[in-house]
């Protein structure tokens, strides 16, 4: 693992403005890698006919014409992607831009497939696995060059010191997106088109308005997606996402957790983290302590 030190992120810049732009920022060695991972996918998507737990495809996908809109949990689908991830580059980044050790969150590959992959609209992340700060950030990389047609991430500068929006529809139901009047209200030609060569590196916040066109071009466009909090920050459970994204999120790296929280103005000296060895009782925890 790289040590996160020797990383030179520009914190200042990303706290002003909610995310980075890393051009060409990971390494041919790995980008090989993950193209080859992410290609045998594709060809693993041919025998499948509608999306599954694994693929998420467009409606016209078949065996000859794969339509990829997703690979979900990569992280947990497959080595190379759960070291990038876990223990590579992607992991090393969030320890740099937040400035210690951090918490897998999530992980997931959108493909954009060419010739009209469907757009991102305008929405914010938090709203999706609300965490118990704001902490949240993804890192995307492009594993192909990506130009302007072809759908790149774009992002509002400053807009994570916003407003957190109603990502319900008017009828009440979750959309996803952002209501038309509050699109209205932004300002898009401040978006900054996050395009470049593979290997091409973005870092989001949670509470930036984000979103991406469709994909103009004949060509794919994917971009691999991870999220961290920082390790001291806890996805709230029984709302959106979180509890169900994937086996390996949660894990720790570069570091411990504190599990102590502040929650309405309290500190709570939390007790251990039980997920994966399972909770003793207090019977137990109590004997034992009694010696
Ligand atoms: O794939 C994209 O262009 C954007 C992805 C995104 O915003 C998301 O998955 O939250």
């Amino acid at each position: 693992m790289t040590a996160a030190a020797t990383i030179d992120i520009d914190r200042a810049t990303y706290e002003r403005d909610g995310y980075l732009h890393l051009p060409g920022y990971v390494g041919a060695a790995w980008l090989e890698e993950l193209q080859a991972v992410a290609a045998a996918f594709v060809e693993q998507s041919r025998h499948v006919e509608r999306s599954d737990a694994t693929f998420d495809v467009e409606p016209g996908h078949c065996a000859d014409a794969p339509r990829l809109r997703r690979l979900n949990s990569p992280v947990d689908q497959h080595d190379t992607f759960a070291r990038f991830a876990l223990d590579g580059p992607a992991s090393d980044l969030a320890i740099a831009v937040l400035g210690g050790p951090v918490r897998y969150h999530h992980s997931k590959l959108n493909f954009k497939w060419s010739d009209g992959g469907e757009p991102v609209d305008w929405h914010q992340d938090i709203q999706f696995w609300p965490h118990t700060d704001f902490s949240p950030l993804t890192i995307g990389v492009y594993l192909d060059d990506v130009d302007a047609e072809m759908g790149p991430m774009g992002v509002i500068p400053g807009s994570h010191h916003g407003p957190l929006y109603n990502l319900y529809g008017e009828d009440g139901s979750w959309s996803g997106s952002m209501r038309a009047g509050d699109i209205a209200a932004l300002d898009l030609g401040e978006v900054a088109w996050l395009d470049g060569p593979a290997g091409s590196v973005t870092v989001h916040n949670c509470c930036i308005v984000h979103g991406s066109m469709s994909n103009r071009s004949a060509r794919p466009r994917p971009l691999l997606l991870q999220t961290y909090s920082r390790a001291d920050a806890y996805p709230i459970l029984g709302i959106g996402a979180n509890g169900v994204t994937g086996r390996l999120s949660g894990t720790v790296i570069g570091g411990t957790a504190n599990s102590s929280i502040t929650v309405d103005g309290r500190v709570i000296p939390g007790a251990p983290d039980w997920s994966r060895r399972g909770a003793p009782t207090i019977f137990g925890s109590q004997h034992a302590a009694r010696g």
